[in-house]
């Protein structure tokens, strides 16, 4: 991978300036905003509201995902899709009929993922894998910023790269990325990665610094 596609994780942004914010990460070369939504069942916690989430998808050209981190994600597909969302990510654990709730995303118009936690293997989802255009592999137990990486998830990453080129599917990770691991996984075909507080946010730098320095050694790693 020459060049990776970067996305920050908007809950960690800084909420009292979210205009500014979003200026200084798109002109830092972000591509796709990350809007995660949690309902306080699936993960313990709730994440970001419709508001925010309407509020940066009109501010920006850029790509916006939804990460539902929510049950029966098959029931706000519409809504989501009506709102603007670009790729809409669901939790195949989540959702009994993913399949189906996958071909209502395309048929809304909108690109499929699958968000995938640490414990669910490929296997157990590989029969998703001709629906979707995005393979999320959680890199943390989903529900909250500034956790550790769970290393023992890498296996799983290695192994889906031969999937991605089979299938066409992009990888992304999400979950305590640090540049270290960017670099360590791009290697090895990963195409995207969420960015919170390990690599972007509450940092000395500024976010250009910061994500052209992560460009830089991804081209002169490759
Ligand atoms: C976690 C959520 C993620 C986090 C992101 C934060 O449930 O899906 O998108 O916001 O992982 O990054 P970090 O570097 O603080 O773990
Ligand atoms: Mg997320």
């Amino acid at each position: 991978m020459t060049k990776i596609l970067l996305s920050p994780s908007m809950m960690c942004a800084d909420f009292s300036n979210l205009e500014r914010e979003i200026t200084n990460l798109e002109n830092a070369g972000i591509d796709i905003f990350h809007i995660d939504f949690m309902d306080g069942h699936f993960v313990p916690n709730f994440g970001m509201g419709l508001q925010d989430f309407e509020y940066i998808r009109s501010a920006t050209n850029k790509l916006v995902d939804v990460h539902l981190m929510i049950q029966n994600p098959g029931e706000y597909v519409e809504m989501f899709a009506e709102l603007g969302a670009d790729i809409i990510y669901i939790h195949p654990e989540a959702d009994i009929h993913a399949a189906r709730t996958l071909d209502k995303i395309r048929e809304n118009g909108k690109k499929t993922g699958i968000a995938i936690n640490p414990g669910t293997s490929l296997e157990s989802v590989k029969e998703l894998f001709t629906l979707i255009d995005y393979l999320m592999i959680m890199t943390v137990n989903p529900g909250f910023s500034g956790q550790t990486y769970l290393d023992y998830v890498d296996s799983k990453i290695e192994k889906s790269v031969k999937f991605a080129n089979e299938y066409g599917f992009k990888i992304m990770v999400d979950g305590a990325v640090s540049e270290e691991k960017i670099l360590e996984l791009s290697e090895i075909g990963v195409e995207g990665f969420v960015l919170g507080t390990s690599t972007l946010f509450g940092k000395e730098d500024d976010y250009k610094t910061i994500l052209k320095n992560v460009q830089k050694q991804v081209r002169m790693n490759n």
